[in-house]
């Protein structure tokens, strides 16, 4: 979090009060965002992938299946958008699991 002083005023009323007058702004960071990809070859079982999107992104079967046959037609997808640790998690799962299973289905992530 960083504040920035911002100069808004001077006073220098007839008085005789003499000063400035600032404001703070305070911006509030986001953190960055990863995006999780899933993607496509020629092996790995559509029924496996659509496990794995239900399994470890909490989709519904027909959310699964959609986003399986997106994967399958257009080479990768985005399956879900995280923060770097979860993001990381959830590539370490899904690869840990399809090499259990001997797939070779690939997941990786990538800075929003
Ligand atoms: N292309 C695979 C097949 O025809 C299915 C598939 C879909 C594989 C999505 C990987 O991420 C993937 N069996």
């Amino acid at each position: 979090m960083s504040s920035t002083p911002i100069l808004t005023d001077r006073t220098d009323g007839a008085d005789g009060e003499t000063g400035i007058a600032t404001k703070t702004r305070t911006r509030t960071q986001r953190p960055p965002m990863y995006k999780v990809l899933l993607l496509n070859d020629d092996y790995t079982p559509m029924e496996f992938v659509v496990h794995v999107l239900e399994r470890f992104f909490g989709m519904s079967h027909a959310q699964a299946f959609e986003i399986m046959l997106t994967v399958h037609k257009k080479g990768l997808a985005v399956v879900g958008v995280f923060s770097f640790e979860i993001a990381e998690t959830k590539v370490a799962q899904v690869m840990d699991f399809a090499r259990r299973h001997q797939h070779p289905l690939q997941c990786t992530l990538e800075k929003e």
